[in-house]
């Protein structure tokens, strides 16, 4: 590491995370090289603009950037640290199960191998299965003989200091508040060795103001899966409740605030399923790392892919009960105000009733300046909320955007809403049906 303690980083995959991530660094004073595969990425941030949406990042992005503190490239170069942050997908194996795909790992890791020196630190971000980051370090090992490479032997002691330092530390901010959380969240840092995880504190303590523990690689591999897998069995409970509470004829969301009102608990909120590349995802490297110990994760999977199905039937049996009415769907991000439409549960509901009743849907999405690919030829339309509210009898809200949950009770009075978020808790139950359907005999 360089004397004046800045040291040079690169961080390898620019996207959601690796972005902000070589950003954020790069303002702390480091020189960034930040590595992708495709060239419209590289070129677009040499520009000093960014290819994601995310607050407040363009502007740190250009600022850095203009500083000569980031540049991106296709190609590796030496630095001091290397930060890990390509995804990790998944892939249905031979028996229909989820396998998790750490090629991209692997491949990051066979990139910087060449350029690796004694006294640099590697750290993967990337949401991994338990194992990864001894499997990318063996990867390093094969290809530097000439390196010493940290093994946890002997407790977590190796006979010989190693020349490179090597850990796991997830990433776990939110997307729309990245910046925000990616300095002031804790972390969990696992090291190969112990002394894996101090040096790659040491680096996380010039940027972030959170707590960061040490623990080892394996660890903080699994603490990051089960933080998702631990959101995503609780959504499953609240969606549950949702289908339970149909079938009783409740509503879910009195339940649930009532409920709520226990000191001791607190029930997540129900929607149309669970989306995004996170919660839905992780729970499944768990699952495939012990399939036969893991009953409940799995069912809540169930359960949440499950909720979009409950949901079109349930719409679709609204609307064929209002042969007449006009159908709006408020949302198709993956959750609310942000742009991503990517793995969403409200895109999947609103592109099956709009294959299924065509020129009669209209669809709101004030965060797409166009539909998806999957609305081409269902003759639908994209209107605006206001739009929505003057010519559609029926309203189904799949997403709990800001813009939407501002509307006045006085607006939307006489629509029959199927409410998938729970955003009008003031929309009458019994008397809206009835006005609804004097609203479209007029
Ligand atoms: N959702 C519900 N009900 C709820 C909360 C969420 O249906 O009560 C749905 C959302 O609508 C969305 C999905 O779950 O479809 C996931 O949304 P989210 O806001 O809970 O989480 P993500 O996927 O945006 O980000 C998660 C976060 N993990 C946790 O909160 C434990 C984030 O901190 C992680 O960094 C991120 O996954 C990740 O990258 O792993």
């Amino acid at each position: 590491m360089k004397s004046d303690n800045k040291p040079a980083v690169c961080v390898v995959g620019l996207g959601y995370i690796g972005l902000p991530t070589a950003a954020v660094i790069a303002r702390s004073g480091s020189k960034v090289l930040g590595l992708d595969v495709s060239q419209k990425v590289v070129d677009t941030i040499n520009r000093g603009e960014i290819h994601i949406e995310e607050v407040d990042l363009d502007g740190l992005v250009q600022g850095v950037v203009s500083r000569g503190l980031l540049s991106a490239s296709l190609e590796v170069a030496p630095a001091d640290v290397f930060v890990i942050a390509v995804p990790t997908p998944f892939e249905k194996d031979e028996k229909g199960d989820h396998a998790p795909d750490i090629s991209y790992v692997l491949a990051a890791g066979r990139k910087i191998a060449p350029v690796l020196k004694a006294g640099d630190v590697v750290i993967l971000e990337s949401t991994s299965p338990v194992g990864t980051t001894e499997k990318m370090r063996d990867m390093i090992a094969q290809m530097r003989p000439d390196l010493k490479i940290p093994y946890a032997d002997q407790g977590g002691l190796t006979r010989e200091t190693p020349d490179i330092s090597i850990a796991y530390c997830p990433e776990r901010v939110l997307p729309g508040r990245i910046l925000e959380e990616l300095t002031n969240n804790d972390r969990s840092i696992g090291g190969i060795t112990p002394r894996c995880a101090r040096k790659a504190l040491a680096f996380y303590k010039r940027f972030v103001r959170g707590e960061c523990v040490t623990t080892d690689a394996r660890a903080a591999e699994m603490t990051k899966l089960v933080e998702n897998a631990y959101r995503d069995v609780n959504i499953a409970f609240a969606n549950e409740l949702s289908i339970v509470s149909d079938r009783m004829g409740l509503d879910v969301w009195e339940v649930i605030r009532l409920a709520n009102r226990h000191p001791r608990v607190n029930i997540l909120s129900p929607g149309p399923g669970v989306g995004g590349h996170c919660i839905a995802v992780d729970p499944w490297f768990i699952v495939h790392g012990a399939p036969e110990e893991t009953p409940l994760i799995r069912t809540a999977r169930g359960v949440n892919d499950g909720k979009m199905h409950h949901v079109i039937a349930k719409a679709e049996a609204l609307i064929e009960a209002h042969p007449d009415a006009r159908i709006a769907c408020l949302g198709l991000a993956f959750k609310a105000n942000i742009d991503d439409f990517r793995e969403s549960p409200a895109r999947f509901v609103a592109s099956r009733i709009a294959r299924k009743f065509g020129e009669r849907v209209s669809i709101v999405e004030p965060y797409a300046t166009e539909l998806p690919i999957e609305f081409t030829d269902t003759g639908v339309t994209q209107i605006d909320i206001d739009e929505a509210l003057e010519t559609c009898e029926i309203l189904i809200v799949l997403v709990d955007h800001d813009v939407f949950r501002v509307v006045p009770l006085a607006e939307r009075a006489t629509k029959l809403v199927y409410d998938t978020r729970g955003i009008w808790a003031d929309q009458p139950r019994v008397v809206r049906e009835e006005a609804a359907k004097l609203a479209l005999a007029s």
